[in-house]
């Protein structure tokens, strides 16, 4: 019989738990039981250490084809907000970026119906070329299979052309859940669950490194995010290409998605972070994204078992359109402040998690 002590007991010792073990967790109420176990998982494989990074998000344009009922940043072409940025646009926030000392731009936007490949490819190039020194983390899976619906190339291709043009690594977006009944009503015009796994597959296999995140506090129940997180689990055993797992906090203002309850609760997110942890246990990173969360449980959440505060950000869109009530950027110095007073080691680290400096 699965009890919180078998678990615990797996966890002391460095096994793996089952799904129905994580379930077992999400149904259980004993949060600090949860989170000590988390810390200790996560103290095994990151120290002290909490890493950030100093980036700074774009989103190229808000038109997109899809409008997924839980977003509130895309638009319809001809809308009243719309937006497209000029290539010199691009490349002048990244050059901006890289003065101002970012190692990174996180590039991701909508599905616009217009828009040729060769402008996404040309504007990789315009950064590369006015900005060297800046990793380009861009495209989620649903972009990346956009692009060859409308270019007419292979995924491979895509990849290819991409990383021709200066792509260096992908964020984790697009994700949401990706069990099908859930996807069905918060984004039905979305790629399936099958197929955003097989993109990030195929993305591995290019030698590129992503991430994944996980959208939470809406529709779905717990079994559906253990689904989530098994399916993740299991391709993380055979490419080892993700880096971080990112639970995103549903931000519930100016969705199309019509909820009793208005976004995650604090318990809810330390649970489902700390779960994660624990059974996520081939991701080395969980990220906690302190624009949905807040920043004083992105900080709590440190002793919950997570590694990461993801980055100074510095223009968010996604999140602020819903309501997110966080500040659009954290400085550098406010970052540190926050896992010091934590008890831990800031990192300053690149995107691909070598560090830059301790703290
Ligand atoms: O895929 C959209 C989410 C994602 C809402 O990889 C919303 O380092 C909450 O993926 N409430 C894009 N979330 C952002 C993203 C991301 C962010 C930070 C770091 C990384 C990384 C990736 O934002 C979308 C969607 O799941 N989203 N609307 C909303 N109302
Ligand atoms: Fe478009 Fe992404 Fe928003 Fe869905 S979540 S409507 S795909 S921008």
């Amino acid at each position: 019989m699965t009890t919180f002590e078998t678990i615990s007991a797996k966890i002391r010792a460095a096994q793996r738990i089952t799904s129905d073990e994580a379930l077992f967790l999400f149904r259980s109420n004993d949060l600090l039981g949860i989170g000590e176990l988390a810390a200790l998982a996560n103290e095994r494989k990151n120290g002290t250490n909490v890493y950030f990074n100093v980036n700074r998000h774009i989103n190229p344009t808000n038109v997109c084809v899809n409008r997924c009922a839980f977003c509130a940043f895309s638009r319809t072409a001809g809308e009243d907000g719309a937006y497209t940025l000029a290539l010199d646009e691009i490349c002048r926030r990244a050059l901006e970026a890289e003065k101002e000392g970012a190692t990174e731009v996180h590039i991701v936007g909508g599905l616009h119906p217009d828009l040729a490949f060769e402008y996404y490819e040309e504007a990789l190039r315009a950064i590369r070329h006015s900005a060297p020194k800046l990793h380009i983390k861009a495209f989620t899976a649903v972009e990346i299979e956009y692009f060859s619906r409308i270019s007419g190339l292979t995924i491979e291709q895509v990849f290819d052309r991409l990383m021709g043009a200066g792509l260096g690594s992908m964020p984790g977006g697009g994700a949401e859940i990706l069990v099908e009944e859930v996807r069905e009503k918060i984004c039905p015009e979305k790629i399936s669950g099958a197929r955003w796994l097989e993109i990030i597959r195929l993305a591995h296999l290019a030698g590129l490194k992503t991430n994944a995140t996980m959208l939470y506090g809406h529709v779905e129940t717990v079994d559906d995010r253990v689904s989530h997180m098994e399916m993740l689990r299991v391709l993380q055993d055979e490419t080892n290409g993700f880096q971080a797992f990112i639970p995103l906090a549903f931000q519930a203002e100016n969705s199309d998605l019509k909820l009793d309850i208005k976004g995650t609760s604090g318990l809810d997110d330390l649970k489902t972070l700390a779960i994660a942890r624990i059974f996520l246990d081939n991701f080395d990173h969980i990220k906690a994204y302190w624009i949905m969360l807040g920043e004083k449980i992105a900080q709590v959440s440190l002793a919950f078992g997570v590694n990461d505060l993801d980055g100074t950000v510095v223009e968010e869109k996604i999140g602020h359109d819903a309501g997110a009530q966080t500040p659009q950027a954290l400085t550098k110095d406010g970052i540190i402040r926050l896992i010091r007073k934590a008890g831990k080691v800031p990192v300053e680290r690149d995107t691909l998690y070598h560090p830059i400096r301790s703290y």
